[in-house]
């Protein structure tokens, strides 16, 4: 275990999560009209307001402060150490940006983030991400469910998978150009079509009812609740329909170790440690772990998706 301290917030921090608080109480108490005008500034690092919808697949949980999930990141292009994204995803130029939309899909074509964003209604979504290295955050996410995205690409009968992309651009990724290559990039993932589909899978656009920070994926990233934290892809530039399995850079890199499904899974250990309970950032170093949930949470929703398949092969 790293002695890595997590920041305290500080006080613009404090102050946008008081925002945050006040707003989700206000929409609770709306009504009607709901669905207001979406607002989005192509401002490439400015922190945005988004026009946001509460939604029903939120968990009670509190929140993380946004200093603690825009701080300890996992974003391998920016640096492998917990607090290099944050140091250095500034470079990264996210507008314009757009996604290509190809393989087996009858309206192949470019998508255009700012008119995505426009497109759908915006979802604020708070769920738990549980990295693999056994530690958790809750995050505010703002995102569009990716079943109406695809719907929208009219998906074919033999399309089985959904191959996902991230932006591979050295020039503004240091750890695209290091020697020392981390990954093979581009960073890549995957998801079967039914899991593609689930209503808790999003594609995020933004936290804390503000456009995603760089660290956090900006402008697009993937969130998959119930899987370990390396399938929810950031700065995704590509979706692909595919009949078969396609590959995930941490299959690649170490396959007995990430297997395609990472469903979140406290009686399968990682080969290097245990994944029966999850450290919680920002509870502090000495605080105690909280057990791990199977699916992190989500068994409800999606055990039935895994039914007949034996999850210690499919890991
Ligand atoms: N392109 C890309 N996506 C990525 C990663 C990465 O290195 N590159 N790291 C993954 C891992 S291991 C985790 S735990 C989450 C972390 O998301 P967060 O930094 O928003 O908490 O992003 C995932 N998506
Ligand atoms: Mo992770």
């Amino acid at each position: 275990m790293s002695a890595y301290r997590y920041p305290m917030p500080n006080p613009s921090e404090i102050t946008s999560k008081e925002n945050f608080l006040n707003r989700r109480s206000f929409m609770a108490g709306a009504t009607g009209a709901l669905a207001a005008p979406i607002f989005f500034s192509s401002a490439a690092q400015a922190a945005t307001s988004l026009t946001t919808i509460p939604s029903k697949y939120s968990t009670k949980d509190e929140p993380n402060p946004l200093a603690d999930i825009t701080s300890y990141n996992n974003f391998y292009e920016f640096g492998t150490g917990k607090g290099d994204p944050a140091k250095n995803a500034g470079s990264l130029t996210t507008t314009p940006w757009t996604i290509e939309t190809s393989g087996l899909i009858n309206k192949p074509g470019t998508i255009d983030m700012e008119a995505l964003m426009r497109k759908y209604p915006l979802e604020e979504r708070i769920y738990r991400l549980r990295c693999v290295e056994a530690w958790s955050m809750v995050i505010p996410w703002v995102g569009i469910p990716l079943a109406s995205v695809l719907k929208d690409l009219d998906v074919q009968g033999s399309a089985k998978y959904v191959a996902f992309e991230t932006l591979k651009r050295p020039e503004e990724m240091p750890g695209q150009a290091s020697v020392f290559g981390s990954l093979p990039w581009p960073y890549v993932e995957g998801l079967r079509l039914d899991e593609a589909m689930h209503p808790l899978t999003i594609l995020a656009v933004g936290l804390y009812g503000e456009v995603l920070p760089n660290q956090n994926g900006a402008p697009v990233r993937l969130i998959v609740p119930w899987k370990y934290g390396f399938k929810s892809i950031k700065s995704i530039v590509s979706i692909k329909l595919t009949e078969n399995e396609p590959p995930t850079t941490w299959n690649k890199a170490a396959a007995n170790e990430y297997g395609f499904y990472s469903n979140v899974n406290p009686e399968v250990s990682h080969p290097r440690w245990s994944q029966a309970s999850e450290r919680v950032i920002g509870a502090g170093i000495f605080a105690k772990k909280r057990p791990t949930e199977p699916f992190n949470g989500y068994a409800e929703e999606v055990a039935s998706l895994y039914e007949g398949m034996d999850l210690r092969k499919f890991f």
